[in-house]
């Protein structure tokens, strides 16, 4: 019994975290520890992320080495071309909310560094309403409520 408490109320702690952080967004750092460098590979980076609307990405770099360039289209990052910039950012720790859903082309500046790949393409997707029916549409089997103890006592009104 008492092991079972103890397994609901880390249920619930984990649904609580995960509703708060869900929904307020995550902050990505681009390259995580490596940061904004000539080093990560970032096609393999963002295909271990998930990216959706309301998340941050946040570029933390040198700026004396690099900058962030937004390119336009897909065309303009595969060719790193950045004279068709529709930003630039050069504070070394630049974040950058995501809105929309869809791709956002960035790349460095710098002489030679897309072309190393020094550039990142973030394919934001629309997440809201998955995570919203799979709280909703929770299976009973993955909720630990052992018989004799009602989780929604607080919303079923007393008889
Ligand atoms: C970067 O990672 C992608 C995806 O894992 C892979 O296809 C590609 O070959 C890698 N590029 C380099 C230069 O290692
Ligand atoms: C970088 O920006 C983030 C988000 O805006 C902020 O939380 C952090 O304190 C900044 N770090 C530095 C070193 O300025
Ligand atoms: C998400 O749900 C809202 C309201 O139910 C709907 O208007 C919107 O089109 C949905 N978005 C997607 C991507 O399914
Ligand atoms: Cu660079």
């Amino acid at each position: 019994m008492e092991k079972k408490m103890v397994a609901m109320v880390m249920f619930m702690v984990v649904s609580l975290f995960l509703g708060c952080c869900d929904a307020a967004g995550t902050v990505y750092k681009v390259g995580d520890e490596d940061g904004w460098s000539l080093k990560p590979n970032y096609t393999y980076w963002t295909s271990t992320k998930n990216f959706k609307v309301g998340d941050t990405i946040l570029f933390q770099y040198d700026a004396k080495l690099h900058n962030v360039i937004e390119v336009k289209s897909l065309a303009d990052y595969r060719n790193c071309n950045k004279f068709s910039a529709i930003a630039t950012y050069n504070s070394g720790n630049d974040s950058i909310l995501i809105i929309t859903t869809g791709h956002r082309f960035f790349m460095c500046g710098f002489p030679g560094h897309c072309a190393a790949g020094m550039k990142v393409d973030i394919n934001a997707l629309n997440l809201a309403n998955t995570s919203a029916s799979s709280t909703t549409a929770m299976p009973p089997t993955s909720s630990p409520n052992p018989s004799g103890i009602a989780i929604q006592d607080s919303h079923v009104p007393a008889p």
